[in-house]
């Protein structure tokens, strides 16, 4: 079995990228980043309540995963799971109406921000219990071996899932029924202020892979030609007899662990902040396609403009959607019929 690490290779292979595909991959980076941070204003406005966790730095992951699957494959992610919802292709609109708490929103507003559900993308949610997600990743893996389908299921997860049961518990099962789940661990080296040393006895993530005997390997979770190449090949495995991976996408965030803890500045240096920042995955496609002449900086421009406007239309829907109503409080709750 494959037990590898390729975090070390210098950039993605290129093969099979044209300029439909780079487009897209931009445009589904930037559209997440513009999200966020108007996501952020209209916290900061107090539009938006609850907690609020930021995926900006980590967009990589999501676009390059997505990239990788087919739209009929199932997400899961835990609560910094806006990114994860969007690229699986769910209105911007509604997304951010749920945040906002309003009838519109994916959720009817009662979800908010770490309860994102979206059943015509296939996106199984947000949840905000760390670790939980991870048992239900795999029963929809075995769903789909059930049914006989050859669909697959990127279930996203924290550094901070993997010391607890639940990670150990899914991996195992997946593993020994081979079921269709790629575990994508995003490692951005802290569980709110915890770093990795404090937290884990194995800080490579990927080689718990090993005790459960599946393919696992690391990737820099800022490339995203290299998550979605590695991603695919995990897909690939998936499809063909349901061999689940474990990904370990090495990743940063730029913000605070929430908007309670705007900049994380407490359990980090400034110079570590800064530096990670250098390696932003927009930045580093950006150049990538420039250079490899996929888009143009008209383009790049036509894209940023396009993303804006989708994002600023994504606002004022949600500010225009009235609140849910008394009424919806006794709506899609579980009761005895
Ligand atoms: C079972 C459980 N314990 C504790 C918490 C409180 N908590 C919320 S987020 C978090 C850190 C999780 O970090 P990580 O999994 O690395 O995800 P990241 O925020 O870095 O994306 C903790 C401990 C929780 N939500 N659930
Ligand atoms: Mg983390």
């Amino acid at each position: 079995m494959a037990q590898k690490t390729a975090i070390f290779q210098k950039s993605a292979p290129a093969a099979g990228i044209d300029p439909k595909l780079a487009r897209a991959l931009y445009a589904d980076m930037v559209l997440i980043r513009r999200f966020e941070e108007k996501a952020a204003e209209g916290y900061a406005l107090g539009k938006i309540g609850g907690f609020l966790h930021l995926y900006i730095g980590e967009e990589a992951v999501a676009v390059g995963a997505t990239s990788a699957m087919r739209p009929d494959d199932y997400a899961i992610a835990a609560y910094r799971e806006h990114g994860h919802c969007l690229a699986k292709g769910s209105d911007p609109k509604r997304v951010m109406a749920e945040l906002y708490g309003r009838i519109d929103g994916l959720s009817k507003g009662k979800g908010g921000s770490m309860h994102l559900f979206d059943k015509s993308v296939n996106f199984l949610g947000g949840h905000a219990i760390v670790g939980a997600h991870l048992p239900l990743a795999t029963g929809a893996g075995f769903s789909i071996k059930y049914r006989g389908g050859d669909q697959v299921v990127a279930c996203y997860f924290g550094d901070g899932a993997v010391p607890e049961g639940e990670f150990h518990e899914a991996m195992n099962l997946a593993a020994l029924w081979k079921l269709p789940v790629i575990f994508i661990c995003e490692n951005n080296r802290y569980a709110m202020g915890t770093s990795l040393e404090r937290a884990l006895a194995e800080t490579e993530i990927w080689k718990f892979g090993r005790a459960y005997n599946m393919p696992s390997e690391a990737v820099d979770g800022m490339d995203v030609l290299a998550i979605r190449d590695v991603i695919g090949q995990a897909v690939a495995r998936a499809r063909v007899d349901g061999t689940p991976s474990l990904i370990e996408a090495r990743t940063y965030r730029f913000r605070g662990h929430s908007m309670r803890d705007p900049a994380g500045a407490v359990y980090r240096t400034k110079e570590e902040v800064e530096r990670e920042k250098l390696r932003d995955p927009i930045a580093l496609f950006r150049d990538r396609a420039l250079k490899a002449g996929w888009l143009s900086e008209d383009d790049l421009r036509s894209i940023e403009k396009d993303v804006a406007d989708r994002v600023d239309e994504a606002v004022a829907f949600a500010d225009a959607s009235p609140e849910p109503p008394i009424e919806e409080l006794l709506t899609d709750i579980f009761k005895e019929s």
